[in-house]
């Protein structure tokens, strides 16, 4: 499982919080910056964010972190960036997401997210690139995600912790969030495991039961950061039509080419929102 770019995968011969910990412990030492106050995981779009909000301090490579790997989707960075804020506080950019269909277990998963909680942060904000199953959602516009439906069929939590959901999508961020941009809407994320998009059916089925977004990624680091108490925030760039709700067939060049062009406004909603956070 591990291959040579790894200083130490995430896998079952040490415990995520400890791996987290020396995670952490690797940031405070490389970027200079003790603890971190906020974190962040870019996706697809989202990726200029992480210098208009502040000054950037510290990029590390994802590899010199324990646990961390190099992504290799397109489009898809591969570091960790420290940024001062204007008001001194410090945002902890995590621009190296591990996908559940990379096959490298939930673990792999959601050590971002252990590891943000581990160098302080109380907040995390989880972004993404995702599909539109609610009509109303146009491809190029950012959504903040009310809730979620997990079909991955996994769990980050491991053994009998009976974690409460409720609220996992902070309703007091999402109102801050909306005092920003007040045309912002609201939708329930679904994801699926991928890596393939999904069947029109699929897609009928997740707006059925209740979703307006289909991503791959997103859930499972929700709830291991409400499992480690931290609040979240997330946002979904809805950078196509989900199969079927358009005519069109879906292209990753497509997902890559509208998050280009929502770059700034995503850059900018973050700009303004990120240091109004508690
Ligand atoms: I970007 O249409 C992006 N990610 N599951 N479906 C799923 N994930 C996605 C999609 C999509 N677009």
């Amino acid at each position: 499982m591990s291959d040579a770019s790894d200083i130490r995968p995430a896998t079952d011969d040490v415990s995520p919080d400890a791996l987290a910990a020396e995670a952490a412990e690797v940031i405070a030492r490389l970027s200079g910056i003790p603890q971190h106050d906020i974190a962040l995981t870019l996706g697809s779009g989202w990726g200029k964010a992480a210098e208009s909000m502040g000054e950037v301090v510290s990029e590390i490579a994802a590899e010199q972190v324990p646990g961390f790997r190099s992504s290799q989707v397109v489009g898809h960075g591969g570091k960790l960036t420290s940024i001062r804020l204007s008001d001194g506080r410090h945002a902890l950019v995590i621009g190296a997401r591990t996908h559940f269909y990379e096959g490298h277990g939930v673990r792999a998963v959601v050590h971002g997210v252990r590891t943000a909680a581990a160098t302080g942060a109380k907040i995390m904000v989880l972004t993404n690139g995702a599909g539109g199953v609610n009509p109303a959602f146009a491809p190029g516009r950012p959504v903040l995600i009310s809730d979620h439906i997990n079909l991955t069929a996994a769990s980050p939590i491991e053994g009998a912790n009976f974690v409460d959901l409720t609220d996992l999508y902070s309703r007091e961020l999402r109102e801050l969030a909306r005092s920003v941009d007040d045309s912002l809407h609201e939708g329930v994320y679904v994801q699926f495991t991928g890596p393939h998009y999904e069947t029109p059916a699929e897609v009928r089925y997740a707006g059925i039961i209740g979703g307006d977004i289909v991503g791959m990624s997103t859930a499972l680091e929700a709830i291991a950061a409400r499992q480690v108490g931290m609040q979240v925030l997330g946002f979904s760039l809805i950078t196509n039509a989900a199969a079927g709700i358009s005519a069109t067939p879906l292209s990753h060049e497509e997902v890559i080419q509208t998050g280009r062009e929502a770059e700034p406004r995503l850059a900018a909603l973050l700009a303004e929102l990120v240091p109004l956070l508690p």
